[in-house]
This record gives C-alpha cells, sequence and structure tokens, in this order.
C-alpha cells in the first residue's frame, strides 16, 4: 500500500496569536517546499485563520484540536466544523485523549464529530489509546477495538477513506515515556487488522495510522521506519522550529 505519511503537530494550549503566527512563519521556512510527507499543525482556535493565511503556498495544513457537531444553534461557546473550514483549514483532530479525560469526550461524541467533520470535507484525525491501567490489566485490545467500533460506528468503509487513526498510549502522552517499537508496531497492526475485518481490506491498506505520544527528533526514524506506522501525532516537540522541523525531515 501506498500511503504518504502525515506528521502532525498539537500545540494544546500553547501559543497565542501572535506566537502562533510567528511561529508558523519559522515553519515555512524550515520546511523544504518539497518535502515527501504531508505535514499539519494544530494551533488553538483564535490562531486558526492567521496562520493558515501564513502558511498559505507551503507543505504545511492546518487543522483545529477539537470541534462540535452541530453545525449552528444556541451552543454558546462551540465551534463548528464549516466554521474551521471557512478559516482554511483542512484538518480536525477528535477524540484526544485529554479531551475524553477531561471534557467528557466519549467514543459517542467521537462519532457524531467524525461524521460532521467528513460531511464538511475535513480529514478527520481520530485519536484512539489505553491508560496504564488498562494496560497493565491486559485490556489494550479490547479498549482500542471498543474505541474504533464505536468512533466509527453507523459508517461505510467508502465514508471513511480519509480517516486518520492516532494511536496514542495514555501513559506515553506528555510523559517522556514512549512505547517500544515492538509495542507500537503491535497495536498499529492490530488496527489495521480490525479495520480490514470490520470494515474493508482496502480501507484499511489506504488508512494512516499514526502514532502520538513523546515523539521527537530522537525516535521519530525508529517509529517510522516500523511497516504499519505512517506518521505522528506530535505535542511537545511539534512546539520549537529545530525539533518539529527535524521531525518532519526524519532521516528516511
Ligand atoms: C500526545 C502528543 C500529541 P506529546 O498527546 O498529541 O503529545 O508528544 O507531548 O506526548
Amino acid at each position: 500500500a501506498t500511503r504518504t505519511p502525515l506528521i502532525a503537530g498539537n500545540w494544546k494550549l500553547h501559543k497565542d496569536c501572535a506566537e502562533s503566527v510567528a511561529f508558523a512563519s519559522e515553519l515555512k521556512a524550515a520546511i523544504p517546499a518539497d518535502i515527501d510527507v504531508d505535514v499539519m499543525v494544530a494551533p488553538t482556535f483564535t490562531a486558526l485563520h492567521p496562520v493558515c493565511e501564513v502558511v498559505k503556498g507551503s507543505p504545511i495544513a492546518v487543522g483545529a484540536q477539537d470541534m462540535f457537531w452541530e453545525a449552528k444553534g444556541a451552543w454558546t461557546g462551540e465551534i463548528s466544523a464549516e466554521m474551521i473550514k471557512s478559516c482554511g483549514c483542512t484538518h480536525v483532530i477528535i477524540g484526544h485523549s485529554e479531551r475524553r479525560q477531561f471534557f467528557g469526550e466519549t467514543d459517542d461524541t467521537v462519532n457524531a464529530k467524525l461524521k460532521a467533520a467528513l460531511a464538511a470535507g475535513l480529514v478527520p484525525v481520530v485519536c484512539i489509546g489505553e491508560t496504564d491501567e488498562e494496560r497493565q490489566a491486559g485490556k489494550t485490545f479490547e479498549v482500542l477495538e471498543t474505541q474504533v467500533k464505536n468512533g466509527f460506528q453507523g459508517m461505510a468503509a467508502s465514508e471513511l477513506t480519509t480517516v486518520v487513526l492516532a494511536y496514542e498510549p495514555v501513559w506515553a502522552i506528555g510523559t517522556g515515556n514512549t512505547a517500544t517499537p515492538e509495542m507500537v508496531q503491535e497495536v498499529h497492526a492490530f488496527l489495521r487488522k480490525l479495520v480490514a475485518d470490520s470494515l474493508q481490506k482496502e480501507l484499511a491498506n489506504g488508512m494512516r495510522i499514526l502514532y502520538g505520544g513523546s515523539v521527537k527528533s530522537g525516535n521519530i526514524a525508529e517509529l517510522m521506519a516500523l511497516e504499519d506506522v505512517d506518521g505522528a501525532l506530535v505535542g511537545g516537540a511539534s512546539l520549537e522550529t529545530e525539533s518539529f522541523s527535524g521531525i518532519v525531515r526524519y532521516k528516511r
């Protein structure tokens, strides 16, 4: 299968508008225009539009870190997929573990957001992952299977072709504890087979499965060398030009 890798930077709650714009223009200068991977950054909502303007004409795509599933109405504080798209964004992160852990995100809300993102033509990056407790209890595969099946509930393979999966073991996020390459490959192969068996083989072969959790320029190459790893979702190491562009330009 030919899957173009995606390296995505999740800026989380970092950088105000001016800082985001300045950083985006630094990245634009640091990342070669003919880079052979897809690159995406996810600034805060308030910086989405100016960052989209800055990276225009570069290989850097822009995504939101979250979205709401309704298109409009009395939903104070929420932001729709269409609004994100109208800023110039092409991607959206859905179901990040921090949303699940701190903001009540569930597989059902992931499912609703996924449908709305696809309807708006955004590329969804759907995050899944087990906690430390679940891994210790031997429930990793069970948990991931539930997250995938419920997250994709009611959708056909033909609707899911642009979807990107991001495997982020919760215990590896921002902790400096990266999963070993063996653990990552084992899970990614499991996920691809799960998508093949529960939906469609062709979909599974084309689906990009990213790894996330303490990815840095020092470990990206060994992760990318794994058969079923098609990119990375990077948090902490995506916040500086040298480290993020180093990850994007990992040794092939
Ligand atoms: C996981 C990841 C980015 P970090 O949340 O989504 O963060 O690379 O800081 O572990």
